[in-house]
């Protein structure tokens, strides 16, 4: 740790160098400065990376006898036109008390379905006693319809819209990581312009 400017016996000040005030702090404050820098830049990157984490949430779809309004017209999914996130579970329910499948829809086993939009592809069993489930978690958003093979899609068809989570509203990771390096390159910029102020004046 080098002597505060102010304790320096050589040094004289010239008439030129008069406007120069003494530093009147020491290099601690700086330090403090760019620990309290680096201390806020880190808690606001964890911040936001925490932050920016999708919220999923789970999809409940229970099967039951009768038609649905848009659905098929012998077992009805409850919801018939539901709604999911990715990477969060979707679960079908029996409560029908026979067995179905819950299959995605294509042209041929589906006629006149609206088309899907997402990419997964599932086909899933599902028990003939009440209260057997049946799961699938999506990885892509988009519309899908499915039907139930055992039945067919007249009498047994639903869908599902899946959506990613919403991300957070904050600032987005990268800007948060971009802040940390930036309070890195001010910080040290600013201590090397004030070594080089201390330099000159000590010339
Ligand atoms: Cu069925």
């Amino acid at each position: 740790m080098s002597q505060p400017l102010t304790d320096r016996p050589h040094v004289t000040r010239s008439a030129g160098l008069t406007a120069l005030k003494p530093i009147p702090r020491s290099n601690h404050s700086l330090e403090a400065k760019l620990l309290l820098a680096a201390l806020l830049a880190t808690f606001g990157f964890l911040v936001a990376t925490s932050l920016a984490r999708p919220a999923a949430a789970d999809t409940s779809i229970t099967v039951t006898v009768g038609s649905c309004s848009g659905g098929g017209t012998t077992y009805c999914f409850n919801p018939e036109a539901a709604s999911g996130t990715t990477g969060a579970p979707v679960t079908w329910t029996n409560q029908s008390g026979v067995g179905h499948t819950v299959t995605l829809c294509d042209a041929t086993n589906c006629p006149g379905f609206p088309g899907n939009t997402g990419s997964d592809t599932f086909s899933l069993s599902l028990g003939a006693a009440n209260g057997s489930t049946a799961s699938f978690t999506f990885s892509h958003p988009g519309t899908y319809y499915y039907y139930c093979m055992i039945h067919g899609y007249a009498a047994m068809h639903g869908g599902i819209t899946v959506t990613a989570p919403a991300p957070a509203p904050q600032v987005p990771e990268g800007t948060a990581f971009g802040l940390v390096i930036l309070a890195g390159l001010t910080g040290g910029a600013g201590l090397l312009w004030r070594r080089s102020r201390r330099r000159v004046r000590a010339d």
